[in-house]
């Protein structure tokens, strides 16, 4: 299978009680996974089966692109999570949030705003756009790399990401996973990344 579900940086239940044991089974074991295995089905015997993701990313339409853009988007997801996360970044990445957005409250804000403002599934972003730091949402699969903006931090706001949890209550879900799980330290190097 040239397309693998990459290993969880954490145990499955090392989120709870924000996001339980029961969501990462469902949502990094059945959903997460299935889009890779679709992905595999998709590409099975042509080119793009040798591609990397980004690559499929940028160019695919359709079916390809929102199982392709799935894989990465939950990928990068899962990476922007960890046990004992919120707290606040530092560092450059942490002037460049108060240059760009006056406080880091009114980024969380903002972020925050953006997730529970989604209509239906999508995804709330931090993105670095020429240099500018901006918070973004997208719809279904879409992503920042379509846009030519480089992705710091996400927050996956599709109901399977919270229903077991929250139930409809998407807002106290993203309260809760930006207080408590967000990896700045993620963002940061992910920020590093940024051209000026
Ligand atoms: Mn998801």
């Amino acid at each position: 299978m040239p397309f693998e579900l990459p290993s969880l940086p954490y145990s499955l239940d090392a989120l709870a009680p924000t996001i339980s044991k029961e969501t990462l089974e469902f949502h990094y074991g059945k959903h997460h996974n299935a889009y890779v295995t679709n992905l595999n089905k998709l590409t099975e015997g042509k080119p793009e089966a040798g591609k990397p993701l980004e690559e499929i990313i940028v160019t695919a339409e359709g079916g390809l692109f929102n199982n392709a853009a799935q894989v990465w988007n939950h990928t990068f997801y899962w990476n922007c999570l960890k046990p004992g996360g919120g707290g606040a970044p530092s560092g450059t990445l942490a002037e460049a949030i108060n240059r760009d957005f006056g406080s880091f409250d009114k980024c969380k804000e903002e972020l925050a705003a953006a997730g529970a403002t989604q209509f239906g599934s999508g995804w709330a972003w931090l993105v670095s756009d020429n240099g500018k730091l901006k918070v973004t949402k997208t719809a279904n699969a879409d992503l920042p790399l379509k846009y030519n903006q480089t992705a710091l931090l996400t927050v996956d706001v599709w109901e399977h990401a919270y229903y077991i949890d929250y139930r409809n209550a998407r807002p106290n879900y993203l309260a809760a996973v930006i207080d408590k799980l967000l990896n700045w330290d993620f963002a940061a190097e992910n920020f590093t990344k940024v051209s000026y």
